[in-house]
């Protein structure tokens, strides 16, 4: 399998996030992809590649995803932010006023002047601090994402994006939960593009992919599952319930299985075996697999129970799926545990396939 990594990575450096009242060190740092790439070393799983994708294919590929108001608006976020007060260069960009959703009567089509307000219209958290380096590295992961659907669009197995800042929590206009660029979904309807008919996505991340699901909550040709704490304790909170099943023609296409906090690995692997059953009812032509490693029982913001070598098995379980597959990785916050335990579900999966 194929590793694509974005170079400008590290870029991406938050200093801190807003919980409960304090800033606190960020969760999401850049050591994260460090340790996966340390342990891809010690033990290879196929060639590491920069991700060879034209700044027109990327943009096109983005805007199949993403709205051109948004991706503007993190075009240029950082630029606003230091030109409303030049201190704020040593400042992360974090919102601190929102408009509610349009059920508030707050208005959402009118972009303010105000940079402070419009980052509150994009965010739907405090916790996910913006940089300089923010909108060059969530481009280099989107990249990564492109290059490794191509890639199983073009016979193989499987490809692995190694992406940082994450991906699934960001919807078409919105950022959050660390993530501004939907990476699994940039892949999916990259999918969709180059001729899969229908493309299934399955999250495994400790929390809800929000906005995976709300990107393509009313189309029947990409199904999306998520197997994740539940929302009425876990973030991201206000999305993941069990009776979201999508709309309109989506309607039946959308299957979230959340879990209690505490959840061990054998009741987490009987749901994820239905979530496989679900696509392999829809007849997938291709899998994506936004891959958090948050559901570790050393993960510092996350609770379930699973062990590092349960990760070989759930990479098996993956396989079983039979499909081409796309990995994007998301969560996974014990940062010396998150490469083995990420290249334990990639080797269990290549293993198996
Ligand atoms: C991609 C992904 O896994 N995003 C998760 C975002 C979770 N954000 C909220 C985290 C709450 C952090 N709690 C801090 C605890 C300090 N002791
Ligand atoms: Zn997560």
């Amino acid at each position: 399998m194929k590793t694509f990594h974005n170079p400008h990575q590290a870029l991406h450096q938050g200093q801190q996030e807003m919980f409960r009242g304090r800033l606190v060190p960020c969760h999401e740092v850049p050591a994260r992809l460090d340790f996966v790439l340390n342990e891809l070393q010690r033990r290879p799983l196929g060639a590491l590649e920069i991700p060879m994708v034209a700044d027109t294919e990327l943009e096109a590929a983005i805007a199949r995803v993403h709205t051109q108001r948004y991706t503007d608006f993190l075009a240029s976020a950082w630029d606003h932010w230091v030109a409303m007060d030049p201190a704020n260069a040593q400042r992360d960009v974090l919102p601190s006023v929102w408009p509610l959703s349009n059920q508030h009567a707050f208005r959402a089509d009118v972009l303010p002047t105000n940079f402070a307000a419009r980052l509150g219209l994009f965010a739907f958290d405090a916790g996910s601090p913006l940089m300089a380096g923010t909108w060059m590295a969530a481009r280099g992961g989107a990249a990564c994402a492109v290059a490794a659907a191509r890639e199983v669009l073009g016979g193989a197995r499987s490809a692995f994006a190694l992406t940082r800042p994450p991906g699934h929590h960001a919807g078409p206009d919105f950022l959050g939960g660390y993530c501004f660029l939907n990476n699994a979904a940039i892949a999916a309807q990259a999918l969709v593009d180059g001729g899969e008919s229908r493309v299934a996505v399955l999250d495994v991340d400790y929390h809800h992919g929000n906005g995976t699901q709300t990107i393509f909550y009313e189309r029947a040709d990409v199904l999306t599952v998520s197997v994740h704490g539940d929302p009425m304790t876990e973030y991201p909170f206000f999305l993941g319930h069990a009776d979201e099943r999508g709309a309109g023609p989506g309607t039946g296409f959308n299957l979230n299985l959340p879990l209690p906090r505490g959840t061990g690995f054998a009741a987490w692997r009987a749901a994820l075996d239905q979530g496989l059953q679900a696509v392999k009812d829809f007849g997938a032509g291709a899998l994506v697999v936004p891959m958090g490693l948050d559901t570790f029982e050393g993960d510092p913001i996350s609770g379930f129970t699973l062990k590092t070598e349960d990760y070989l098995a759930v990479g098996e379980a993956l396989a079983s799926a039979g499909l081409p597959t796309v990995f994007t990785f998301e969560g996974g916050y014990a940062v010396d545990a998150v490469g083995v335990n990420a290249v334990n579900l990639l080797e269990g999966f290549e293993r198996a396939a």
